[in-house]
């Protein structure tokens, strides 16, 4: 007979040998296993037996490997960290995850929306951003977004935007992304989601980084104080980095040179020990404030101009440790937005009322049990007692007969289990809102009826180049729209209630003619622009945790080579080298570079800005290769800075990488260039609506 573990190296003792002092490997029940590379069979070339319980149950398993992917959000990306509160608010919130200096353990899922879990990282789409805080007084979840406002007002439509935007139910295309027919011919008939897709086609869909983008509650909350009083609160995520996305473009280049752009630079961050913060921040408000608002507060496709109420900072998360295992950890964590904590309160908004059932029911239907509480990252980490019992996958062993109150088993010397808290948590009793109690009415109120006097404060708050995103984003969008030619011009006749420039922009980048205008339930009101809304009004003027690309060839300078490396990295920042090899290029004293990346696998979109270092000799090698020049030309064509040796000109010509402020020599200059993105080059590169 042949001995396979000996005559192919491939299992057995070599195995062994190569994990060193690894433990026994063993089946699932702790039976030892002596071979791992061969089934058992009746004679050589014979059947596999039905007796191999070791196969058995390998594949049984394996088999079972899948849980369902989430409806939505199925593709994300997880974290732990450390959430610390920061100021004293205990006049608004009673809950200990605010008391000040109190540190509490995060662990935060950042998710798109509309793909599967396998889709990339960069389409256009909504972010999730959703939290659990590990409290002392039990797990609370801010399961969020990176827009302030949601599409719908009420969760009875949910289940429509989400098969709406989803791949199309015949074809299953288009995978992550809303730029089809069903999504638009939707959309162009819920006037309530204008607001909502102004942000949508806006840069905010296209981050830059997770680490650099905003979060939301959305919802209207309440905060709840030790006598009992509530608050109205919306909460904010501001990051530490500031807010950067990427243009459309560069995002759609980045789907082809790397998947996973974003998992890939949360890891790295926390694996190199840059971790990334962000800032609590609330808008509190009461109820004479909502009243005099016109619009409604407890409506999510309503925001609260930071101008109007300004955001105060509570707390900094911090994300500091990567999961051990994907699975375990990112794919089973269960959000639940019904996890809340005393000193916190829902409100009315119907959209978070509907999202109170959905969670539980999701959770059972993706991790198969009620006692998915149980798993580790969903646990809570402070003592949880109760009389649920049994279920599917118990973990748990409790002891003794205390499983219903009330009892009096104490009385005889038995353990009669937990009991209510005064301190436990309590809806507030208070008139918090309109139709707080009432009739039983299947009716939208009259307050959320204005659709799109925010959708205009949105456009209009932006600067010219943000708006001109916005409107090729329209025409980008509708122009995938197929066979259904009603609805672009209805899209259209919507936005003339937004802005009548935006709907002539949109419709001119269609070519189609201006339809009439779509009659409003309530006629938009003008709203005083808030800056906060735009990103390039608060952009950051930094290079920390972003990455500059240096393009050498063999003869590149290694005095200017270092010279960038060391100022790219005094600013916090990563220089990665790239060069025709990976092994590196020969260097001008002679000295061998090894690359970080291979050019052809590392186009500039991946990078911030880029430094291009070559010799005259490398320059003339480069301009004969496509991905060096296409290197220039999409750094230049996305608005990055361009820092280039002399020699490195005619590959800039090349490219058509004109003079312009971001295009520099190696010194200062393009270390203050590289903390920006040229904006003002775009009408320059392309045609924008
Ligand atoms: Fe969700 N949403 N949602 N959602 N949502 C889910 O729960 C739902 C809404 C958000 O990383 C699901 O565990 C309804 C708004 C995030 O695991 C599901 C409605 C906001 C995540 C669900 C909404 C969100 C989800 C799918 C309308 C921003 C990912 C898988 C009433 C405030 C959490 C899951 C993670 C996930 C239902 C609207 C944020 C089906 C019914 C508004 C960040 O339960």
């Amino acid at each position: 007979m042949t001995d396979f573990k000996t005559s192919t190296g491939n299992g057995g003792e070599t195995h062994q040998q190569a994990s060193g002092d690894a433990a026994v490997l063993t089946t699932n029940h702790g039976v030892p296993v002596s071979d791992n590379q061969n089934s058992l069979r009746s004679g050589e070339r014979g059947p596999t037996l039905l007796e191999d319980f070791v196969l058995r149950e390998k594949i049984f398993h394996f088999d079972h490997e899948r849980i369902p992917e989430r409806i939505v959000h199925a593709r994300g990306s997880g974290a732990h960290g450390v959430f610390e509160a920061t100021d004293d608010i205990s006049d608004l919130s009673k809950a200990a995850v605010f008391t000040k200096g109190e540190k509490t353990e995060v662990f935060v899922r950042f998710s798109t929306v509309a793909g599967g879990a396998g889709s990339v990282d960069t389409p256009r789409d909504v972010r999730g951003f959703a939290v659990k805080f590990y409290t002392r007084e039990g797990n609370w979840d801010l399961v969020g977004n990176n827009i302030p406002v949601f599409f719908i007002q009420d969760a009875i439509k949910f289940p429509d935007l989400v098969h709406a935007v989803k791949m199309e139910a015949d074809r299953a295309y288009p995978q992550a992304g809303s730029a089809h027919d069903t999504f638009w011919d939707w959309a162009s008939l819920m006037p309530e989601s204008t607001h909502m897709l102004m942000w949508a086609m806006s840069d905010r869909t296209l981050p830059r980084s997770l680490r650099m983008m905003e979060g939301f509650g959305v919802h209207t909350f309440k905060l709840v104080n030790a006598e009992g009083k509530a608050s109205f609160v919306k909460f904010h995520w501001k990051p530490r980095l500031g807010i950067q996305s990427t243009i459309w473009d560069e995002a759609l280049k980045l789907q082809a040179a790397d998947n996973d752009y974003h998992r890939r630079d949360l890891w790295e961050s926390i694996d190199t020990g840059a971790f990334p913060q962000w800032d609590l921040g609330i808008q509190v408000f009461d109820q004479a404030f909502a009243d005099a608002q016109p619009y409604d507060v407890l409506d999510a496709t309503k925001l609260i101009p930071e101008e109007v109420v300004p955001v105060r900072i509570i707390g900094t998360m911090t994300l500091n440790r990567n999961v051990d295992n994907f699975f375990a950890e990112t794919e089973q964590v269960a959000f639940l937005p019904t996890n809340i904590v005393p000193g916190v309160d829902f409100s009315n908004d119907p959209l978070l009322q509907g999202r109170l059932f959905s969670y539980l029911d999701t959770q059972k239907s993706r991790l198969g049990t009620t006692n998915f509480h149980q798993i580790p990252v969903n646990a809570p980490r402070c003592p949880m007692h109760n009389f649920q019992r049994d279920g599917m996958m118990q973990t748990q062993v409790p002891k003794g007969r205390a499983n219903y109150e009330p009892n009096s088993l104490a009385a005889h010397g038995e353990e009669g289990g937990p009991r209510e808290s005064q301190a436990g948590f309590a809806t507030v009793n208070a008139a918090t809102g309109p139709n707080e109690q009432g009739d039983k009415l299947r009716i939208r109120a009259e307050t959320f009826a204005d659709h799109f006097s925010q959708a205009r404060l949105f456009y209009r708050s932006q600067d010219a180049h943000e708006q001109a995103h916005i409107a090729s984003s329209f025409v980008f969008e509708l122009s995938k729209v197929g066979v259904l030619e009603q609805v672009p011009p209805r899209m259209v006749a919507n936005l003339r209630n937004v802005d009548e420039d935006l709907a002539k922009r949109v419709a001119d980048g269609l070519g189609i003619d201006l339809p009439e205008k779509a009659k409003a339930a309530r006629e938009p009101v003008d709203m005083a622009p808030s800056d906060a809304l735009s990103i390039h009004k608060n952009m950051k003027s930094t290079l920390e945790g972003r990455s500059v690309g240096i393009l050498i060839a063999d003869g590149t300078d290694a005095a200017e080579l270092d010279a960038v490396i060391k100022a790219v990295e005094a600013e916090k920042a990563r220089a990665i080298i790239v060069a025709p090899k990976v092994g590196g290029a020969k260097l001008s004293d002679g000295t061998m570079r090894k690359a970080d990346g291979q050019l052809a696998g590392s186009p500039s979109q991946i990078f911030d800005a880029v430094a291009i270092i070559l010799s005259d000799a490398g320059c003339k090698m480069l301009l004969k290769e496509a991905a060096a020049v296409q290197f220039a030309m999409d750094a230049f064509g996305h608005l990055k800075a361009i820092g280039a040796s002399a020699a490195a000109k005619p590959l800039l010509d090349k490219a058509g990488a004109e003079p312009d402020a971001g295009v520099t020599d190696l010194g200062k200059a393009f270390i203050a260039a590289a903390k920006h993105r040229f904006y003002d080059r775009e009408p320059n590169v392309r045609m924008l609506a």
